[in-house]
């Protein structure tokens, strides 16, 4: 007689993070209730974060007080178990410190990798999660995210292709010693193992404004979903935004955030990954949906078009983020005015970004920005590719420069 075992897999919650100059405190708040209520409605046994819990490394004090408030919480349900790793946006140590603590509430923590190509043991990165009546129900490989560091020694005079390959080869073998360490402590029993991580795999969609940032320079393309070994039998993965499978591989799934990032997202239906094993032959995987908790849309078109959807959206009443993006080719000046004079007057809609990609203004020279950018929701790389706009760095020259720029960012987000 098998053991049903019920998963809920998500990842990119990017708690503390802002849209553009708001803070989303309230929808995070909103999306964690729900959360726990659709764990309690649903029976879930185990709970699997893949990485990008916060949204910065340092997190502000009401994004921490949320994450340990829903850890607590979480015990006081029928979730057995919580696996958190980190992802690339988190502070490993954040994730580690409280790691005692945490095992209290059976919520199971791995922020930096427990071994790398000098040191430690794979075993350390498998997370055994036992039933009610103390027999193992599930093996899980925690890997988290990976850094440079963390796969491959670092070796002098090598080219962005090769460095390319190293840090590739050195995740493959990574994901591969984990799986024989895994397959050890499964010993033919008819246990599933469950594999995490936070990585970009070949194939995988992102789309414009999604907050996703790069991560190696050179491996773009990312890691193939080869490197994930027969001994999965499901593999949990955070880091793109949009939920989806990896290529035609059912098993092998991005969660996609819970809510969406940035305009970019606006309209696309998120979702948390449902997985239930009977036994490691037995599995069904299908997806939860997530309410919108707080609506974001572009309004797009010439001056008609806006005006009339900025109507619309007034007279639903309810609270809504806007991006105004517009086509038309009057003068500027009058459609800025227009739309402000609405705006002004229908609270409930609330502009945070306006792009001009009137005719007019791309043959003047590319997107204008009616109002400038917040620099603070600007990252460290788009902030250097605008530096190298600016100075006609040449597309040969770049990868160089975007390399090292990162290599130095790395190492000061990480000290810092
Ligand atoms: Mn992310």
């Amino acid at each position: 007689m098998n053991h049903q075992i019920r998963i809920f897999h998500t990842s990119d919650w990017h708690l503390g993070r802002a849209l553009h100059e708001r803070q989303r405190d309230d929808e995070y708040r909103m999306f964690l209730d729900w959360l726990v209520q659709k764990i309690e409605d649903e029976k879930i046994d185990v709970l699997l974060i893949s990485g990008d819990i916060f949204d910065t490394s340092n997190a502000s004090h009401i994004a921490q007080r949320q994450y340990y408030n829903f850890c607590r919480r979480l015990s006081g349900t029928c979730c057995r178990h919580a696996v958190i790793t980190s992802g690339n946006h988190d502070s490993t140590s954040f994730i580690d410190v409280p790691s005692r603590v945490l095992e209290c509430l059976n919520v199971h923590v791995i922020g930096q990798a427990r071994f790398n190509t000098r040191s430690g043991d794979p075993k350390d990165e498998v997370i055994v999660l036992k039933d009610a009546s103390g027999a193992d129900e599930l093996i899980v490989a925690a890997v988290p995210f990976l850094a440079e560091g963390d796969v491959r020694l670092s070796e002098g005079g090598e080219d962005i292709g090769a460095r390319e390959k190293n840090v590739t080869d050195g995740i493959a073998r990574h994901y591969e010693l984990v799986a024989q360490a895994a397959e050890e402590i499964r010993a033919g029993r008819d246990i599933p193992v469950v594999a995490m991580g936070h990585l970009f795999v070949q194939g995988g969609k992102i789309v414009e404004d999604d907050g996703v940032r790069v991560t190696y320079v050179g491996s773009l393309g990312g890691v193939n979903a080869n490197i994930f070994s027969s001994t999965y039998d499901y593999v949990a993965l955070g880091h793109l935004h949009v939920p989806q499978a990896v290529g035609d591989c059912e098993y092998i799934r991005y969660s996609g955030s819970p809510i969406a990032m940035g305009f970019g997202e606006a309209g696309q239906q998120k979702s948390i990954c449902r997985v239930v094993f009977n036994g490691r032959s037995q599995r069904e995987i299908s997806m939860c949906e997530i309410p919108v908790f707080h609506k974001i849309e572009n309004v797009c078109g010439d001056q008609k078009e806006i005006r009339s959807r900025l109507m619309e959206l007034a007279a639903l009443g309810e609270e809504i983020y806007i991006s105004v993006i517009y086509h038309g080719d009057d003068p500027l000046d009058s459609v800025t005015g227009i739309i402000e004079d609405i705006l002004e007057a229908q609270k409930n809609i609330i502009c945070l970004c306006t792009k001009n990609l009137s005719k007019r203004s791309v043959d003047a020279g590319g997107i204008a920005y009616i109002r400038d950018e917040v620099i603070s929701e600007i990252n460290e790389q788009d902030m250097f590719i605008k530096l190298l706009d600016t100075n006609d760095v040449s597309e040969a020259e770049r990868p160089e420069l975007i390399s090292t720029f990162n290599e130095l960012l790395d190492i000061v987000q990480r000290e810092g």
